[in-house]
């Protein structure tokens, strides 16, 4: 991907253990490559279709003088989020913070730490079987919206489907979500976590009725086999209620593990139910 390189920005700010590091400040230097589409601005001449390096090094400038921190880790971690945020056509960045003067007490030259961040695409699923379910899925979808660490969603249409998994129990409202992300695996877990639980989830039988059940099918190409979160979802190749709001989505999408695109998994699936019946 094309991108906007800034090398060196000196910043007089006060990060540090010591608190005369706090008091005093020190110089530090930031590097940043930011990725984003520069083809539109090129073709153009158009500032606006562009991202203004200007207005990053200002914002990383006041950023880092605002505020406080004890570890350049945190220090960089929080500019990186603060520039994705602010400036929406950056989709990643890589961001290095050095600071030459640390308090080390011995001959250096720099010491500096480098991360990589950026917006990462996942796709949810959504399913309820109690109460006013669709009230329970736009609750979800609006709480998933206000969070500024989310962007950029679609949900699917969503349909009605049988109980799959041998409980009986009430009919599913399902759907699949495409949507992009600054929260890591874990934390996006964390946050649909939170959304069931204040949907009033309880957790009482396993695959059981559910007002809001919301499953991570996949995220960017991360891979797992933690029983806490598995990814892709390894279930979804037998499931039409996952697969079918998900192929309006993402038709093409490729699941890391099988090989298989969602319309290949889908076509398959509705093949041997076919057979089945
Ligand atoms: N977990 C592991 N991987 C993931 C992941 N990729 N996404 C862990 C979300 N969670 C993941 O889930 C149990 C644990 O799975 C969590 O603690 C999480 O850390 P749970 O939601 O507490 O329990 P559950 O929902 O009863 O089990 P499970 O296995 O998540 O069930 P599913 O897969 O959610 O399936 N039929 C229809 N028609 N429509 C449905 O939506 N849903 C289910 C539940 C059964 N039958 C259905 C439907
Ligand atoms: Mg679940």
């Amino acid at each position: 991907m094309d991108s906007i390189k800034i090398e060196d920005l000196e910043v007089y700010a006060g990060h540090g253990v010591f608190p005369e590091e706090t008091s005093n400040g020190q110089m530090f230097l930031v590097s940043a490559e930011l990725y984003t589409d520069l083809h539109p601005a090129g073709k153009s001449d158009e500032l606006t279709l562009s991202t203004h390096y200007g207005e990053v090094c200002r914002l990383m400038n006041n950023f880092l003088r605002q505020n406080t921190f004890q570890l350049i880790e945190a220090a960089a971690e929080q500019l990186a989020r603060e520039v994705l945020l602010k400036f929406p056509l950056i989709q990643k960045l890589v961001l290095e913070l050095k600071k030459p003067h640390a308090p080390i007490g011995l001959p250096f030259s720099c010491v500096s730490v480098k991360i990589e961040r950026g917006w990462k695409k996942a796709y949810l699923g959504i399913g309820s079987n109690m109460g006013d379910r669709k009230a329970y899925i736009e609750e979800a979808l609006k709480r998933l919206k206000a969070n500024e660490e989310i962007r950029k969603m679609r949900c699917s249409q969503l349909i009605w489907t049988k109980p799959y998994g041998g409980v009986e129990q009430e009919d599913f409202l399902n759907g699949a979500i495409e949507l992009e992300t600054l929260l890591t695996p874990y934390e996006l877990l964390e946050f649909l976590h939170e959304l069931e639980r204040k949907a009033g989830r309880e957790r009482k039988i396993h695959w059981g009725p559910r007002t809001l059940d919301l499953d991570i099918l996949f995220y960017e190409d991360f891979v797992s086999d933690d029983p806490k979160l598995t990814v892709p979802h390894p279930d979804m190749e037998n499931r039409l209620f996952v697969l079918e709001p998900l192929s309006e989505l993402c038709p093409y999408y490729v699941n890391q593990i099988s090989g298989k695109s969602v319309t290949r998994m889908l076509r398959k699936l509705q093949e041997q139910e076919d057979r089945d019946v």
